[in-house]
C-alpha cells in the first residue's frame, strides 16, 4: 500500500497518532468520509440487520453513516430518496437497487457526481462491474449472497421433503430484481434434475404478503395435490406460510423459505417450514461499509464480495451458533 494511503487509512480509522498527522493537519470527523445506505425498503428485518453492519462499521473507523431509504420496494419512492442523498454529496453510497434496468440512470446521476457506487444485496445490469463493458458497470464494488447457489438450495431441501415427486411453484416479488430473479432462476436449475417434480408457474405478489397468502390459496384451490412451496424472500414466505395456516395445510404442503425474521423460529419448530435459508445481512452491511471506506480513503477494493447463508430447520434453530443469523426487527 502506498504510503500516503497507508496514512489516510491510519488517520480515518482513528488508529495513526490521533491528534497529528505527518503533514501537520489535526484529525477531526470532518477528514472522514460519510456514506450513505439506501436499503430496497426500511421496514424488512433483513435491510434492518444490514443497517446494523453498516453502522458497526461506521463506528469502527469513526466514519459517518446516513440511513435513508423508503417504506416500501418500489422504484418510484426509492429514486427521490436517491436524489436527496446524492444532495448532500457523501463520498459513496451504498444501496439496494430495487430494479436492476430502472434504476441504472438514477445512480448514474450519482456516479456523474464523483459519488462512489456500492450495489448491496441487488445489483444494476449484470452485476459484474469495472469492467468497462456494458452501461452499467460503474459501481466499484457488489456486496451479497449466491443468490443463484440459495435457490438452488432451496430447490433441493424441497425436493427432499416431497419425495422427490409432485407439483411446486415459486412466491416471488417480482421480475426485474436481481436476486429474486436469481434465486428463482437458481431454484428451477436445481428442479430440472428431478424428473418428477413440476414446476408450476411463479406467483408474484409484490412483496406484499397478503397477496402472497390469497395466491397461495388460489393456486390450492386449482391444483389440490400442490406438494411444495418455495417462497423467495421474507415476504414471499411468510405470506405463503399465512395462507398454508388459513387453508389448514400448513405442514402437508412443504415449505421452503428463504430469509431469517423471529417468526421464523416456531414456522420451523411447528413443521410450517421445512428449512429457511438465512442470509448474513450484517455481513453484507459491515464489508459494503467497508469497501467505500476503503475506495474513499485511495485504497483499492474487490469488485464483488460474497457473504454467506446459515440453513435454519427444527432440528438446529436452538443452537446459538444458528439463530444468531436470526434478522433484528429493530
Ligand atoms: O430477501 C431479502 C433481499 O435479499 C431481497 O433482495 C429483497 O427481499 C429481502 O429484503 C427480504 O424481504
Amino acid at each position: 500500500m502506498e504510503r500516503r494511503n497507508f496514512v489516510k487509512l491510519m488517520g480515518a480509522a482513528g488508529l495513526a497518532a490521533p491528534a497529528i498527522l505527518a503533514s501537520g493537519r489535526s484529525s477531526s470527523a470532518q477528514d472522514k468520509p460519510t456514506i450513505a445506505l439506501i436499503p430496497g425498503l426500511t421496514a424488512d428485518g433483513f435491510y434492518v440487520t444490514m443497517h446494523k453492519g453498516a453502522q458497526a462499521a461506521a463506528e469502527a473507523v469513526g466514519a459517518q453513516l446516513i440511513y435513508q431509504g423508503a417504506a416500501e420496494w418500489n422504484v418510484s419512492l426509492q429514486v427521490p430518496i436517491l436524489e436527496a442523498v446524492i444532495a448532500k454529496k457523501p463520498a459513496a453510497i451504498l444501496i439496494a437497487p430495487n430494479d436492476k434496468t430502472q434504476m441504472i440512470e438514477p445512480l448514474r446521476k450519482a456516479h456523474a457526481a464523483g459519488i462512489a457506487v456500492v450495489c448491496v444485496d441487488t445489483f444494476i445490469g449484470d452485476g459484474v462491474f469495472q469492467t468497462g463493458a456494458g452501461d452499467a458497470d460503474f459501481p466499484i464494488a457488489y456486496v451479497a449472497s449466491d443468490n443463484v447457489l440459495g435457490g438452488r438450495m432451496a430447490a433441493r431441501a424441497l425436493a427432499k421433503a416431497i419425495g422427490e415427486k409432485g407439483k411446486v411453484y415459486v412466491s416471488n416479488v417480482k421480475p426485474g430484481i436481481s436476486t429474486t430473479d436469481q434465486r428463482e432462476e437458481g431454484f428451477k436449475l436445481e428442479i430440472a434434475q428431478h424428473k418428477d417434480i413440476e414446476v408450476l408457474e411463479t406467483q408474484f405478489n409484490d412483496d406484499d404478503a397478503n397477496k402472497a397468502a390469497a395466491q397461495f390459496q388460489a393456486v390450492l384451490g386449482r391444483v389440490p395435490d400442490l406438494a411444495g412451496v418455495f417462497g423467495a424472500n421474507l415476504f414471499s414466505a411468510g405470506g405463503t406460510a399465512n395462507g398454508a395456516k388459513q387453508a389448514g395445510v400448513a405442514g402437508k404442503v412443504k415449505m421452503a423459505g428463504f430469509d431469517a425474521p423471529e417468526s421464523i423460529v416456531a414456522q420451523l419448530k411447528d413443521g410450517t417450514f421445512e428449512l429457511t435459508i438465512a442470509q448474513h445481512p450484517a455481513e453484507i452491511g459491515y464489508f459494503g461499509f467497508m469497501s467505500a471506506f476503503a475506495h474513499a480513503t485511495g485504497n483499492p477494493v474487490p469488485t464483488h464480495i460474497g457473504t454467506g447463508f446459515t440453513v435454519m430447520t427444527a432440528a438446529n434453530i436452538d443452537d446459538p451458533n444458528v439463530n444468531r443469523y436470526l434478522y433484528k426487527s429493530e
